[in-house]
């Protein structure tokens, strides 16, 4: 008679429960919590979606959007008015001259890091897209949680980025091996500050590309 395998054929994955909080206890929405894989091995073939950061009431919605490398943005302007979308953030230099409607060229993400949005005419608009190297992360909701779900079974370094922390993204590293175990548990208490304000993009600087 045959020995029945049980185990083996498991195509199982497992799930990173994760908790920010700020360092008053209170939950902390659209924090963007990212695992790597510890064990550096490559990453899934990309097949990035295409990603939406719409202009609402003269603000930037969802105002923080968590993308893969690789991905592309578009940004279309759903005011009566014209918006003039930039960013000079290291990951990602772009401007979007004055426009109204949908530009005809979504933005291709093509670095890790954080990119900050303004907008030329509009000074209080702000946004940030989270570029991540990883394919696992996951933004935090009202309540503070997200969940990191369909992750191979081994260990990961989680950390969190959110607008307002006050420390360093990667002085929030933490291990967690869930080679094991289906569901982790990890927790962040971030000192917050206040948001910081966006300078204006220097006019013509980052025009042309696009
Ligand atoms: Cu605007």
């Amino acid at each position: 008679m045959l020995a029945v395998a049980t185990s083996a054929a498991c195509a199982q994955t497992v799930e990173i429960a994760a908790s920010v909080m700020d360092d008053q206890g209170r939950p902390m929405a659209d924090a963007v919590v990212v695992a790597v894989p510890a064990d550096g091995s490559p990453r899934p073939p990309v097949r990035p979606r295409e990603n939406v950061i719409d202009q609402v009431d003269k603000q930037f919605l969802p105002k923080v959007q968590a993308v893969l490398v690789g991905t592309s943005v578009a940004f279309p302007n759903n005011d009566n008015v014209r918006h003039h979308v930039y960013s000079f953030s290291p990951a990602k230099r772009f401007e979007l001259p004055l426009y109204a409607g949908v530009p005809a060229q979504p933005v291709l993400f093509d670095k890790p890091g954080v990119v900050v949005l303004g907008c030329n005419i509009h000074d209080w608009m702000i946004g940030y897209i989270y570029v991540s190297e990883s394919p696992y992360f996951a933004k935090t909701g009202k309540d503070g949680k997200a969940l990191l779900t369909e992750l191979p079974p081994k260990a990961y370094l989680v950390r969190v980025w959110h607008p307002q922390m006050k420390a360093a993204e990667e002085t929030t590293q933490k291990t967690i091996d869930a080679s094991r175990i289906h569901r982790s548990d990890v927790e962040w208490k971030l000192p917050t500050k206040p948001e910081a304000r966006v300078r204006r993009a220097p006019t013509g600087e980052a025009a042309g590309h696009y």
